[in-house]
């Protein structure tokens, strides 16, 4: 992992934390991290093999982890010296014995010498700290361990790679450049001479605004690529709404029957289609009933309906046609307006005439013989991403928190541009740039609160 930063030598070493990195389970190895001022000196004195304070950096050590005379475990110490290391803090990685109980036994040896338990996500942090990463590298650390297809990889890495800090950094240099203009005219202010260069100033930041506006129009895409497309089956009882789930899933993971009013509860399943992750939610048939438990998973389809990216609605066409089901359909897309909506015929092979449903309808399938199946699939991603580019190797804004502070870069840059072409003092046109810059700086993490880290830095596992 590189970046402009991770050749400074400016690192702060606190005190010695440690955790373990892998997940808790059975497996060939595990592997405990101490970062910190002390960290080898502390793992110094619980490791027999070579003296680890004497050894150079990024060189691997054989030797036993050792409570008094007691062997805990044999291990390989891997020593990486500060500034060379995740944290940027002198660090050990100590594989032991991939179990349960012995990894633990052998981190409780370590904090029996006074290394303190590290908080979730405190060894990325202590890297952002000491620069080693950039806000939004380190935010695309969390997404990288969180994600949960092909393309939410590929996005979490292109932010790691640092490709969202850079373009930001190129918009705080646009700014900065026209701050230096608006500040040379604030000198000539008392002559009253004309700003020479406020065209120039004004297609700067014009075309700054158009470039924030290209980034900003990635983020619907980039929120369904890392969250994955929440999808919702919903129509009548009976309409074939856990059939198609089955299908799409290729197992029975939900009942069917004949009998309407089979599915009573929300039932989800994780499903990923070219590399995209659809949560695909399952749903008890829409229609009135005295039946209070059927009422209740009523309710929860309507609620799981207004959550959705996508709602899949499904007609049975076996059935007669139904006046208020065609009044339903009709209305759905202005009841939830900003959702993508799919109208399915399904049981195409009982089918009846369509009548009047026949424009209402985008596609008809059969869930039971598989008529359609795989032009629905793509009909599902088409109505989520409508035709919007998913290549994920350029950059995607992928998260709400740089969404807002892009937006709202671009609503300082549409006020300074309000303020020059109206005349007003240079003065207000610098509040208005510096604001902009600020924004910039949350993203980077060139400006922070606490509160921002913790919200951040608590999405990590602990040991990472
Ligand atoms: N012929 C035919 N039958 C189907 C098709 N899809 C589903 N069915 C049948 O329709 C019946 C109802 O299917 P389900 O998948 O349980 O329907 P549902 O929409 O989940 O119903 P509820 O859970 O009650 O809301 C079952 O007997 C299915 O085998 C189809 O494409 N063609
Ligand atoms: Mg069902």
């Amino acid at each position: 992992m590189s970046n402009s930063n991770s050749t400074s030598q400016n690192i702060h070493q606190q005190e010695a934390i440690a955790a373990i990195a892998t997940p808790v389970g059975e497996g060939g190895i595990s592997v405990i991290r101490i970062s910190g001022r002390d960290a080898i000196e502390k793992a110094t004195t619980v490791f027999r093999g070579k003296n680890l304070s004497k050894v150079a950096s990024h060189t691997v050590h054989f030797g036993n982890i050792m409570r008094g005379d007691q062997k805990v475990d044999e291990v390989l110490a891997t020593v990486f010296r500060s500034p060379r290391s995740y944290t940027g803090e002198d660090t050990i990685e100590i594989s032991c014995h991939g179990g349960v109980l012995v990894t633990q036994e052998v981190l409780e040896t370590i904090l029996a010498v006074g290394v303190r338990s590290a908080e979730p996500g405190e060894f990325t942090q202590r890297a952002f700290l000491n620069g080693k990463l950039e806000l939004s590298q380190a935010e695309a650390v969390a997404d990288l361990i969180h994600a949960k297809s092909r393309k939410a990889v590929e996005a979490a890495q292109q932010q790691l790679d640092g490709n969202l800090g850079s373009h930001v950094r190129a918009f705080r240099q646009q700014i900065i450049d026209a701050t230096a203009m608006v500040e040379l005219e604030l000198d000539f202010i008392e002559e009253d001479v004309e700003f020479a260069s406020k065209p120039q100033l004004i297609k700067l930041l014009h075309d700054l605004n158009s470039e924030i506006d290209l980034l900003l129009a990635t983020y619907e895409t980039g929120r369904l690529v890392k969250n994955g497309i929440r999808t919702v089956f919903a129509g009548k009882p009976n309409a074939g709404k856990s059939t198609l789930l089955n299908a799409l899933m290729g197992r029975e993971r939900a009942i069917v029957s004949d009998i309407a009013g089979t599915t009573r509860d929300v039932i989800d399943a994780d499903w990923s289609l070219d590399g995209l992750l659809f949560t695909l939610t399952d749903t008890a048939g829409l229609r009135e009933t005295v039946d209070q438990i059927e009422a209740e998973g009523v309710r929860r389809s309507e609620a799981a309906m207004q959550e959705a990216d996508l709602i899949v609605y499904m007609v049975d066409l076996s059935q007669p046609e139904d006046a208020t089901e065609i009044e339903t359909i009709s209305k759905l897309r202005n009841r939830f307006p900003g959702k993508s909506v799919l109208i399915l015929g399904n049981k195409i092979d009982k089918s009846r005439a369509e009548g009047n449903l026949g424009t209402l309808i985008d596609l008809s399938i059969s869930a039971t013989n598989g008529t359609a199946i795989e032009e629905l699939k793509q009909r599902m991603k088409i109505a989520v991403l409508q035709n919007r580019d998913i290549d994920t190797s350029g950059l995607l804004v992928t998260s709400s928190r740089h969404r807002d502070a892009l937006e709202k870069t671009r609503t300082h840059i549409t006020d300074a541009l309000l303020a020059i072409e109206s005349g007003v003092s240079g003065d207000f046109i610098s509040i208005d740039l510096r604001g902009a810059l600020h924004e910039l700086g949350t993203i980077t993490g060139e400006i922070t609160t606490e509160d921002l880290l913790d919200s951040i830095f608590s999405r990590f596992c602990i040991g990472k």
